[in-house]
């Protein structure tokens, strides 16, 4: 398995197009694929993003929470229970080198709930080979919506006290 270690996922061999790795501080990484998402119960989410070229661009989206996902992974908060979760980033790294820090208070329901998607449908068609994209609908920009991406990290990052 990859390891946090592994600190350039922008370049991780993955063994399919498409697939994605979830590591961290996790008791069970996993590997991603919109094949393995799909078996996950399903949001929708229809987002307009404001591109500075284009115009606001509109798209139906369908796949599982992000939260649901990472929790299943079981990452390792410790015993103090909320205020553990407080202390973790979530990064999602594109293989261009992309990337972007979300917070796990933001998508957990005890703090911001936002419900973040690993999307694996857009506008209805599956994104197969093209892996599964990061949806924030609570964003006016599109830029944390990463495609191609390699590699979906939660760590402890602040010290716990
Ligand atoms: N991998 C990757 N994803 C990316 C970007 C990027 O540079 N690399 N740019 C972001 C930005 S700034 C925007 S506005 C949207 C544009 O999405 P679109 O190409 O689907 O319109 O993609 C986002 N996703
Ligand atoms: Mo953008």
């Amino acid at each position: 398995m990859y390891a946090a270690e592994d600190a350039d996922p922008q370049h991780l061999r993955l063994p399919e197009p498409g697939a994605v790795v979830l590591l961290g501080d996790l008791a069970r990484p996993d590997l991603l694929t919109v094949g393995a998402l799909r078996g996950w119960p399903e949001r929708a989410a229809e987002v307009g993003f404001e591109c500075s070229g284009s115009g606001t661009r509109r798209h139906r989206f369908q796949g599982p929470l992000l939260y649901d996902v990472l929790t299943a992974a079981g990452p390792a908060f410790g015993p103090g229970g909320r205020r553990e979760r407080l202390r973790f980033p979530v990064t999602v790294t594109g293989r261009d080198g992309h990337r972007a820090l979300l917070s796990w208070a933001e998508i957990d329901p005890d703090f911001g709930g936002a419900p973040v998607l690993p999307a694996t449908r857009i506008d209805g068609v599956p994104l197969g080979a093209a892996g599964p994209q990061p949806v924030l609908p609570q964003d006016r920009r599109g830029a944390r919506h990463i495609s191609g991406i390699t590699a979906v990290g939660v760590e402890g990052y602040l010290p716990a006290r």
